[in-house]
């Protein structure tokens, strides 16, 4: 099946979805975007979603054209057209078409960009454990450009990424300036201490919503979790190690910079948690609904 895209306010069939050389998502990544997931006919934190678009876009300054709730409603029809029951959906805003040089004041109306596919790449290894490898790249320092910002300006963790494929690991830790943990290139990062769950405060890191919801199921699970910097020294020694994201879920670590994490396969806690995750994710959520009169 060939999907259907919303771009410039209609539906085309992807392969006529485009968008003008001259937007500033391309000349200059100036927009944000959300990768959202829907299980079982249901869209997971859709709304925690929008209003983490529509906070990035406030910090860049990017005035949005729709409500948070017309923004969800073309995200859900975009699933119904493309007859998404479990998929991926991406959800992007750039500065719109504009003259050459940054200045974002010869940009016209904001592009809405949502596309829908019916699943997701994931991790090969993402059920028995992953290895991951520290990355010579740092995540910005909160001054530069926030972390918090989930802007079309990947690049940080594009390069950190490159980096584990050519050292032959799964993904990339990447540390904060100060040398601290900050997270991997598309998920949050957790640890099994004796302590029970830690993971870095958000100041260095995207607020990840499955981060936030791993936290959520802790506090249910009776697993105690603390928002608190670590160096890698406690990411090498700790008993287990997790990284969690919407396109990832929550993955097992089972090495680290090649030392093997735990006993090198998935620990209890992480188990617990892994399970946790796939029960909630299945049972909250938006519902897609059908669309009448296609
Ligand atoms: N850190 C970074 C830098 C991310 O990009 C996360 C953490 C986890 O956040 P969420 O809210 O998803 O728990 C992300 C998420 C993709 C894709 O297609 C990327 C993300 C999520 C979904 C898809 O590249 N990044």
């Amino acid at each position: 099946m060939s999907g259907v895209v919303y771009v410039s306010g209609s539906f085309k069939p992807e392969s006529q979805a485009s968008v003008n050389v001259l937007d500033h998502g391309l000349l200059y990544g100036d927009g944000v975007f959300e990768g959202i997931r829907a299980y079982g006919g249901r869209v997971f934190k859709l709304e925690r979603h929008i209003d983490r678009l529509f906070q990035s876009a406030k910090a860049l300054r990017l005035p949005l054209t729709q409500t948070q709730e017309e923004l969800g409603e073309i995200v859900l029809e975009t699933c119904r057209r493309n007859a998404i029951v479990d998929g991926y959906i991406r959800l992007v805003i750039t500065r719109g078409r504009g003259d050459l040089g940054l200045d974002p004041r010869s940009c016209g109306t904001p592009e809405v960009i949502v596309i829908a596919r019916p699943q997701i790449a994931l991790y090969k290894e993402s059920s028995v454990g992953v290895t991951v490898v520290t990355s010579s790249f740092r995540r910005p320092a909160p001054d530069t450009v926030s972390p918090s910002i989930k802007s079309l300006n990947y690049i940080n963790n594009v390069l950190a990424r490159i980096e584990a494929n050519d050292r032959g690991a799964d993904e990339a830790l990447l540390l904060d300036a100060n040398g601290f943990v900050a997270e991997a290139s598309a998920d949050n990062v957790f640890i099994v201490t004796d302590k029970g769950l830690a993971t870095p405060p958000t100041a260095t890191n995207l607020s990840g919503i499955t981060r936030e919801t791993v936290i959520e199921l802790a506090g249910e699970l009776g697993v105690a979790c603390q928002e608190r910097v670590f160096n890698l020294f406690e990411v090498w020694t700790a008993r287990e190690l997790f990284i969690c994201g919407t396109g990832a879920e929550v993955v097992p670590v089972v090495s680290v910079d090649g030392r093997t994490i735990g006993h090198g396969a998935i620990g209890p806690v992480t188990r617990q948690i892994v399970q946790a995750y796939a029960r909630t994710v299945r049972a909250t959520g938006t519902p897609i609904g059908v669309t009448v009169g296609q």
